[in-house]
């Protein structure tokens, strides 16, 4: 596999506890675009993907491939990772999202590499993308997640 492996960053992943507050706040504050909300069930979230960088004017429909976003993140329930996260650290970054080529790819080689996995196979993300997590116990104590946007090819 061709390095770097990590593309670009895809996104920042921040836990909140009231989802809806935190997107006014954000759209209000940054003038970000909610590109899409989600509730992950396998994930324990309620998500909403917020655009960084569109022009004024400019629909999510049109944002450039490769995009980045800030990703607001409320628990569903108190025992799940932003549950917990939420519990141990307050709001704050949570993870840190990289776009890749091939997450199935990428997974293989890391776990030959020795990284520590989350996930040992792709996972359903938000908007569409492939995902899987590596433990920030091996990442520097940052939990880190590959991302295999849905269109684009990083
Ligand atoms: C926990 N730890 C973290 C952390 N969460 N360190 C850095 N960043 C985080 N976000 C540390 C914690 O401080 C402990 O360190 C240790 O890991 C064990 O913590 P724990 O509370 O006992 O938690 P665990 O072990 O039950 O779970 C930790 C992991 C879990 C990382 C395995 O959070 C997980 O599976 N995360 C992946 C799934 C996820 O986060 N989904 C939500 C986003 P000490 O105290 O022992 O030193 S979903 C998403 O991003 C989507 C859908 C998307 O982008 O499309
Ligand atoms: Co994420």
């Amino acid at each position: 596999m061709s390095l770097p492996i990590f593309r670009r960053i895809d996104h920042v992943g921040i836990a909140v506890r009231d989802l809806d507050a935190s997107i006014d706040f954000y759209v209000a504050t940054f003038g970000l675009t909610v590109a899409g909300r989600e509730t992950n069930d396998e994930q324990g979230v309620r998500e909403a993907m917020l655009l960084v960088g569109a022009e004024q004017g400019q629909s999510v429909s049109d944002a450039p491939g490769g995009a980045s976003y800030v990703q607001l993140l409320e628990p569903l329930a108190d025992d799940t990772p932003v549950g917990k996260f939420l519990a141990a650290r307050g709001e704050g970054v949570h993870h840190i999202g990289y776009g890749v080529d091939d997450v199935a790819a990428t997974l293989e080689q890391l776990r030959a590499d020795g990284i520590r996995l989350v996930d040992e196979r792709p996972r359903h993300g938000s908007l569409g993308a492939s995902i899987a997590f590596l433990h920030p116990k091996s990442v520097t104590g940052v939990l880190t997640e590959l991302v295999q946007a849905a269109s684009a090819s990083t």
